[in-house]
């Protein structure tokens, strides 16, 4: 076989390897076999400058116009391959706009923080200002400066966690009550939510809980002052519906001292099975009173100028009594499906 027919036939082989190549990879074997450095075609033109004169031109001739249309089938058929491999790829990652987006899960308020909101939230409408003290707190302003000196029995009514060297988990937030008239003359608004601590396990009793005071002392300040201040707090929390009612109560630093209770924003008193009011028509909410002067003297306030109510209340229990949990105790366990509830 003569080198010009040798050509003829690679050229033939090329044409059809090139009409078969399937992809864009397929096309560049069969460049790199036909035309690469070591191909057969390549060889033989490389053997061109050693052959006669008239060879030359008939197998140089030939060579050439070989390569040039296995280059333009090349050409051609890699356009063709690329379209078809383009069009496949946006087929395949075609982004449908319309459909749902992958859904996301939403974290949620703790139902103790949303209780603790709201609330803060309205006496800061009022105007009030939010404070905060330690949880790790002294003797002092947990008890003694609130009119519970040491040895009084009312220390035995909160059941508290001592630590070392007159150190106490705070058992209320009371102590920021002091904190804060310590720290400031009047007039005094302030809100101060928080966590305490008190030895207490059951379905209404966990030994961390949180609380907010809340505390006012100005000028001519009554009671009808704190009824109507925890009546409007109450109705903003619970529904324009309920009412209040104080009933006399006792705390070492308020005189008078009151409990506020809520009337069932479930069954109004009408339902004698109600699980929420056990159908006595009403909720106790929390604790508060009138300032003991004693206090106010004990900060360095006139009570002869001044008077103030204070209030303390467990955003967990209202939580609990709002959302009709029957358990205290699931609040801090973590669980989330509980959590996923609210
Ligand atoms: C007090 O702690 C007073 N410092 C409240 C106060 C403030 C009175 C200012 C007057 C003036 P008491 O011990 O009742 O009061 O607690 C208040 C609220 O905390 C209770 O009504 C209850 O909702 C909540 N609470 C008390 N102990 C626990 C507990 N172990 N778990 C969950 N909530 C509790």
């Amino acid at each position: 076989m003569t080198a010009v027919e040798r050509i003829e036939e690679l050229r033939a082989e090329v044409l059809s390897a090139v009409a078969l190549a399937g992809s864009t990879s397929d096309l560049e074997s069969v460049r790199v076999k036909y035309l690469g450095r070591s191909a057969e075609l390549t060889e033989i033109k490389k053997s061109i400058r050693d052959l006669s004169p008239e060879d030359r031109k008939s197998v140089g001739g030939a060579s050439n116009k070989a390569t040039k249309e296995i280059e333009a089938a090349l050409q051609e058929r890699l356009e063709s391959i690329a379209a078809t491999e383009r069009e496949e790829r946006l087929r395949v990652e075609a982004v449908d706009v319309t459909l749902p987006g992958t859904p996301y899960p939403k974290g949620s308020l703790h139902p103790s923080l949303r209780v603790i909101d709201e609330v803060v939230d309205f006496f800061v409408g009022l105007g009030y200002r939010v404070a905060e003290g330690p949880e790790v707190e002294t003797d002092y302003y947990n008890f003694t400066a609130l009119n519970i000196p040491p040895g009084h029995p009312a220390r035995g009514m909160q059941d508290t966690f001592f630590l070392d060297e007159g150190l106490v988990l705070r058992t209320h937030t009371s102590p920021v009550q002091i904190r804060t008239m310590l720290s400031q003359e009047p007039p005094v608004y302030v809100v101060c939510p928080g966590r305490t601590y008190r030895r207490d396990s059951d379905p209404t009793h966990t030994p961390m809980f949180n609380q907010i005071e809340g505390l006012a002392v100005d000028k001519g300040l009554t009671l009808g002052h704190l009824k109507g201040t925890l009546a409007a707090m109450a109705r903003h929390v619970f529904g324009e519906d309920v009412k209040v009612r104080l009933r006399p109560s006792y705390f070492q630093f308020v005189e008078p001292g009151v409990e506020l209770d809520v009337s069932c924003f479930v069954c109004g008193g009408s339902d004698p099975n109600c699980k929420v009011c056990r159908g006595a028509g009403w909720i106790e909410m929390l604790g508060a009173g009138m300032v003991d002067p004693a206090v106010l003297t004990e900060v360095g306030y006139d009570p002869e100028e001044y008077t103030g109510f204070a209030f303390g209340m467990g955003p967990d229990r209202m939580a609990m009594v709002k959302y009709g949990i029957p358990d205290l105790r699931l609040f801090f366990e973590g669980d989330l499906r509980f959590l996923r509830q609210f």
